[in-house]
Parts: structure tokens; C-alpha cells; sequence
């Protein structure tokens, strides 16, 4: 008869089902230790009164068992009720842990800690520390799963006691395995610091020690950055900044460390300076009526107020004041820039 109910509830529910009743069971076992014991020394004294072992008190105690949000937990006590009296009046001396009689031994939707599958076997490296401690069970606690391991980081194997690369054994036996993260200069190693390593990361070079230091990238016959970047060294790697823009090459940040200046400065005592175009004895926008605005490695030209540019000559301007501002022209490149725009660049 248990045999058929069983086959029954096994062939007969939906997986689904088993998997919900799975997820309620776990939550389950939390308040099931909270009311029945698990240490629950209130319970335990109290439950010799009169009280205490009534149907009333069982049916106060199911009540409190589910959220009341929870439909699945409600509708699971409901199903089961007949297996709470039967525990309550029968087995809970006997079998005190609720979720082990019930969950467990009787409804069979979950396993023992370390064990899965139908047949709650032990999981891979056994049921006390499931793959060596070092990794997660698949179905572990479950009726499913196969039982196989799934290893922290650093560790790998079947039993999860071998290091992955870059991870050397800080201890090793039969059943425990720890795994030690190597020296950020190692690609592979046998201890923790960077004479340990047997080979080196790229972007680190073994010394005449034998001890993976850093390449200096910068100092190297070719250089990697382009002319006008920065080099900088960094561990196991560098990296390429953009030098001041008053230089066009450099050897450090800022317009006093320019190797050479960009077009539009000059040397001004180890400083690459701004060029001011308009001030030069050679006019640099040339014509009647337009005006030069100096800016940062630049300049540019514009009509005076009250003209405007037709073909590279300012003319007078037809329209009314307000229009003129927009319509002021810049000189040499001829973009159309406005004079507000032109004041507020750099100046
Ligand atoms: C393996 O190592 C662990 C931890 O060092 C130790 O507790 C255990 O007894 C060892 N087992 C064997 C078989 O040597
Ligand atoms: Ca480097």
C-alpha cells in the first residue's frame, strides 16, 4: 500500500509539482525547526501539558507553519493534514525533526543534506562534505540531480581537489584539497609569491633570480605609443595618455614637459606657450573691417560688427542689429561661427 502511493505520487504529479513542493519544503524546514524543536527548549518543556499535545494546539501550530501569502505552503498543509496528525499523535516523540518525518521520510520531495536523487545517495566525496568542501552538489538535498560537483573557484576535477591554473596546492591528501591563489605575476606556480612562479604572466619577465617582475614597456626599443601619447608603465602592463595639447611630443604631463611644441605655440623658457596670431607685425586676417580673435593653438577671423561676409569680403551689413550676430562669419576656414561663440572659445 505505501509501495503503491509511492509509484503514485511519483508517476502520477507533474514534475513541476515536485519542484514546487520541493521549494516549499525548504522554506518549510526553517519554521517546522522553529515549532518542533531543533533546540526549541520552550517546546520541549512545555510539551508535557495537557495543552501543549492537543488537536488545538497542532491546529494553532499548522496555522502559524505557511506565510499566509504562501498559496503553495497552505495548499501543501491542507494536502498533508492527515500526516500532521498522524506525526503529532504518533511519531513526534519518536521522530522529533518535522521536515526530516515529513518532508523527507514521508512525502519524499527532498533529501538529507549531501545526498540527491530518488534514492538520497551520497553526493560526490560523500554526504558529511560534499565535493571535498570545495564546490556544490548538483541536487544536494533534492530528490533530483546527479550528484556530480560543480567547484568553487580556484578548484577543479570530479572531486574538486586539483587547482585550475594560476592556483597552486597548499595542501593535498585523499579528501582535502586547499587551493591558494598564485602571485598576480604568475601564469602557473608552486608557492605564493613571485620567485614561486614557473612561468610568468605576459607583460612580467623573469629576473636573473628567477622571479617574474614587471616589463617596462615604455623603455623598451620601440616604444608602443604613438608620438604624440605619453607612456606610462604600470604592472604587467602601460598604458598610452594624450600629451598636453601645447605639445606634439613629451616626456611627462603638462606644457613644460613637451619635447616639442604643437602648431600654434612656442617655446616660451621650457614652457610650449600660446602663439597670439593677432599681435603678430603681420596681419593674419587680412581686409577691411575684419577683426582677429586669438585662441588656444589658433585663431580666427571675423567681420566687425555691422558687416557680414559675402565671398571672403565683408560688406555691410543689410539687416536688422539683432540678426547680425548670428550671421558674423569666421575668416579663413569660413565656418559658419557666430561672434558670441567665438568670444566664449578659450579666451
Ligand atoms: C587529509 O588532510 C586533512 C587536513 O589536513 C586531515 O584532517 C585528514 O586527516 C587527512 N586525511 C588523510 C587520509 O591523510
Ligand atoms: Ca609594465
Amino acid at each position: 500500500m505505501c509501495l503503491f502511493f509511492f509509484f503514485f505520487f511519483f508517476f502520477f504529479f507533474a514534475r513541476i509539482d515536485l519542484l514546487l513542493r520541493l521549494r516549499v519544503c525548504q522554506g518549510f524546514e526553517r519554521t517546522a525547526k522553529k515549532n518542533f524543536g531543533g533546540g526549541n527548549t520552550a517546546w520541549e518543556e512545555r510539551k508535557l501539558s495537557k495543552y501543549e499535545t492537543s488537536e488545538i494546539r497542532l491546529v494553532e501550530i499548522l496555522e502559524t507553519l505557511c506565510e499566509s501569502s504562501s498559496f503553495e505552503c497552505n495548499r501543501m498543509v491542507e494536502e498533508h493534514e492527515e500526516h500532521f496528525e498522524t506525526w503529532w499523535f504518533r511519531w513526534k516523540t519518536e521522530h522529533p525533526d518535522l521536515f526530516k518525518w515529513f518532508c523527507i521520510n514521508t512525502i519524499k520531495v527532498c533529501c538529507p543534506k549531501g545526498t540527491y536523487g530518488p534514492d538520497c545517495n551520497a553526493c560526490v566525496g560523500g554526504s558529511e562534505r560534499p565535493c571535498h568542501g570545495n564546490g556544490l552538489c548538483d541536487g544536494d538535498g533534492t530528490r533530483g540531480g546527479q550528484g556530480t560537483c560543480t567547484c568553487n573557484h580556484g578548484y577543479q576535477g570530479e572531486l574538486c581537489l586539483d587547482c585550475v591554473e594560476g592556483y597552486f596546492s597548499e595542501e593535498r591528501n585523499d579528501t582535502h584539497a586547499i587551493c591558494t591563489e598564485c602571485h598576480t605575476s604568475c601564469k602557473t606556480c608552486a608557492g605564493p609569491s613571485n620567485g614561486d612562479c614557473e612561468d610568468c604572466k605576459a607583460g612580467w619577465e623573469k629576473d636573473q633570480q628567477g622571479a617574474c617582475i614587471d616589463v617596462d614597456e615604455c623603455s623598451a626599443q620601440s616604444p608602443p605609443c604613438k608620438e604624440d601619447q605619453l607612456c606610462v608603465n604600470t604592472d604587467g602592463s602601460y598604458s598610452c595618455k594624450a600629451c598636453d595639447k601645447a605639445c606634439s611630443r613629451c616626456r611627462g604631463e603638462g606644457p613644460d614637459q613637451c619635447l616639442a611644441c604643437a602648431e600654434g605655440y612656442q617655446d616660451e623658457d621650457g614652457t610650449c606657450a600660446d602663439i597670439d596670431e593677432c599681435s603678430l607685425p603681420e596681419r593674419v586676417c587680412p581686409g577691411e573691417h575684419r577683426e582677429c580673435v586669438n585662441i588656444k593653438g589658433s585663431f580666427r577671423c571675423f567681420c566687425s560688427s555691422g558687416f557680414e561676409d559675402h565671398g571672403g569680403v565683408c560688406l555691410e551689413s543689410q539687416e536688422t542689429e539683432a540678426d547680425e550676430a548670428d550671421e558674423m562669419h569666421t575668416g579663413a576656414d569660413s565656418e559658419p561661427t557666430s561672434l558670441h561663440t567665438v568670444e566664449h572659445e578659450d579666451l
